[in-house]
């Protein structure tokens, strides 16, 4: 079954938002297979944003990131990267359309709530970042019979 790193984001965490995205994702239909709140260090945050360590504001977004909590998550699914990202919404809020994540509840792209891996490489090195392999768990609900 196809896995995903999924993280609310400081603003997030700030805004309370960790329940109502958690129940999305549960609502879906998805599993949570881990969860940690925890701040992230600046090295891990250079090593997460390393494909943008050109652009002008790879700065803000580091010094962003390691600000405050973050709830860092794996999803497991079917199709759960490409699901997801559809879920969140486009990067800029207002882009993002009413009924993701971004859209309902993002205003601009520097703080946009959520982050999900982009492609199933980028979910593997995300995931082993930010988890060890004992802290993610495999198991069953009776409900899975009915969403597959
Ligand atoms: P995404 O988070 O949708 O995968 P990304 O990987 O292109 O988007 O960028 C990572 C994060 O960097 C993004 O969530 C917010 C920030 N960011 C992207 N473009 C930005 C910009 N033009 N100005 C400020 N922050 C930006
Ligand atoms: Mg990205």
């Amino acid at each position: 079954m196809e896995r995903t790193f999924l993280m609310v984001k400081p603003d997030g965490v700030q805004r309370q938002l960790i329940g109502e995205i958690v129940s999305r994702f549960e609502k879906k239909g998805f599993r949570l297979v881990g969860a940690k709140l925890m701040q992230i260090s600046t090295e891990l945050a250079e090593k997460h944003y390393a494909e943008h360590k050109e652009r002008p504001f790879f700065g803000d977004l580091v010094e962003f990131i390691t600000s405050g909590p973050v709830f860092a998550m794996v999803w497991e699914g079917e199709n759960v990267i490409a699901t997801a990202r559809q879920m969140m919404g486009k990067t800029n809020p207002a882009e993002a359309a009413p009924g993701t994540i971004r859209g309902d509840y993002g205003m601009i792209v520097s703080k946009n709530i959520i982050h999900g891996s982009d492609s199933e490489e980028s979910a593997k090195r995300e995931i082993s970042l930010f988890f060890r392999e004992d802290e993610l768990l495999s198991y069953s609900r009776p409900l899975d019979s009915s969403i597959y």
